[in-house]
């Protein structure tokens, strides 16, 4: 007789948009291991490896119990091959050699460090390991050729790698509050991204605005920025500029206005006597050493991605900016491959009927899509 389990197992759906991915799953001893994997395969740009490593992790993440044996991992979508082979030798041994062999390869551990650097990406980065680049003090030397981006990533480093908490992410949704309705009152301002589906942690605050009056939305972020900056609340920012998208030329060119800015969060009052009076011992030295730092400055670094949508994209661009990414990645393949529809953060295009689908809500997009509603925290693929 076939148990609950076993059920759920065979009967698990192959997309990670037909299932729920809690924040917190059963099967993290596992999932680790093949994120390094899948992390490995992304540094030497091997693209299915990478998504058949992402996909197992997914499929993992979902399941809503402990997985016992590799034998159960037969039933589970993505999770045969390779995949079994490392399961296997978790669930019976602790360990997988290879991924222990990754953690201590030095190209893995420098491509981990310079991909960390805000404007880094895995080109640039394997590139740099090329020319003999270990280390951030190598960088240095050679500051001549990092571009802008990358000289502000390397100078707020330490204060980049620290995750934002959600008493950060919080306080700089303040200060965006403060800024945008300053010059438009009716602004509606979202915070989006992992805080949306319930992280405790990020490496960024993500916001989308919008207006139900679009012309409100014209140079309205630019002017929230240059205030921010006045105030000194910005150390960086670049924008990028809404483009012509078109859904036949590609589902993945999102083209919203967006600023990708570096705040400077001032601390807050309680972070002081916080330290001063209870270090907590479980704190690492050096994470303990970053945030004393901060509080001498009486600011931190913090990255935050801003995001202009005219109101009858907002159901679209909101399900877009929530993520995870892989979860966004899967919404989109199943669009295509199984309703013949193109999605992304703008709206879905229908490549049978020829028409796009209007929403009003994410709900009314899982339901164009033949979904069962996900909701944000069970978006954590
Ligand atoms: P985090 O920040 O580490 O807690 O993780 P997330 O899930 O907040 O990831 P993040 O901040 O990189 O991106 C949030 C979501 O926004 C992500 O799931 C997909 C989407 N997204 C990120 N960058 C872009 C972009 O350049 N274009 C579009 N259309 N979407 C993006
Ligand atoms: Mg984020």
């Amino acid at each position: 007789l076939a148990t609950p389990e076993k059920v759920l197992r065979t009967q698990m759906p192959s997309y990670t948009c037909q299932r729920r991915t809690p924040l917190n799953h059963h099967n993290s001893t596992l999932t680790d291991a093949l994120e390094i994997l899948a992390r490995a395969a992304f540094f030497q740009s091997s693209e299915v490896r990478y998504l058949g490593f992402t996909r197992a992790v997914s499929t993992l993440k979902s399941l809503p119990f402990k997985l016992q044996s590799a034998e159960e991992a037969k039933d589970l979508p993505w999770c045969g091959g390779h995949c079994k082979t490392v399961i296997q030798e978790i669930l019976e041994g602790g360990v997988c050699r290879e991924v222990e062999t990754i953690k201590s390869n030095e190209q893995y551990q420098a491509m981990q460090l310079l991909t960390g650097i805000y404007g880094v990406g895995v080109r640039t980065a394997e590139r740099w390991y090329q020319e003999g680049i270990r280390n951030l003090n190598d960088l240095k030397n050679t500051e001549s050729k990092l571009t802008v981006e990358q000289r502000t990533g390397l100078q707020y480093y330490k204060d980049l790698q620290q995750p934002v908490t959600r008493e950060e992410a919080e306080r700089v949704e303040q200060l965006v509050k403060d800024a945008l309705l300053r010059f438009s009152p009716d602004v509606q301002i979202t915070m989006t991204g992992g805080f949306r589906r319930g992280k405790l942690e990020g490496h960024d605050v993500d916001f989308l605005i919008t207006h139900t009056n679009e012309s409100a939305l014209t140079g309205l972020l630019e002017n929230a920025i240059n205030w921010l900056k006045s105030k000194g609340l910005i150390l960086y920012y670049h924008m990028k500029k809404r483009k012509h998208t078109s859904h036949a030329v590609s589902s993945l060119m999102d083209g919203h206005e967006t600023y990708y800015t570096i705040c400077a969060l001032p601390s807050s009052s309680s972070q002081n006597t916080d330290l001063e009076v209870k270090p907590h011992n479980f704190v690492a030295a050096e994470q303990m050493a970053c945030l004393k730092s901060q509080i001498s400055k009486g600011w931190r670094a913090v990255r935050v991605d801003l995001v202009v949508t005219p109101h009858a994209e907002y159901p679209y661009a909101l399900l877009g900016w929530t993520g995870s990414k892989h979860f966004e990645r899967e919404l989109r393949r199943f669009s295509l491959h199984e309703k013949k529809m193109s999605l992304n953060s703008h709206g879905l295009y229908d490549t049978e009927k020829r028409c796009y689908l209007p929403a009003h809500s994410e709900e009314e997009i899982f339901k164009h899509l033949g979904l069962t509603y996900i909701s944000p925290s069970d978006r954590n693929a």
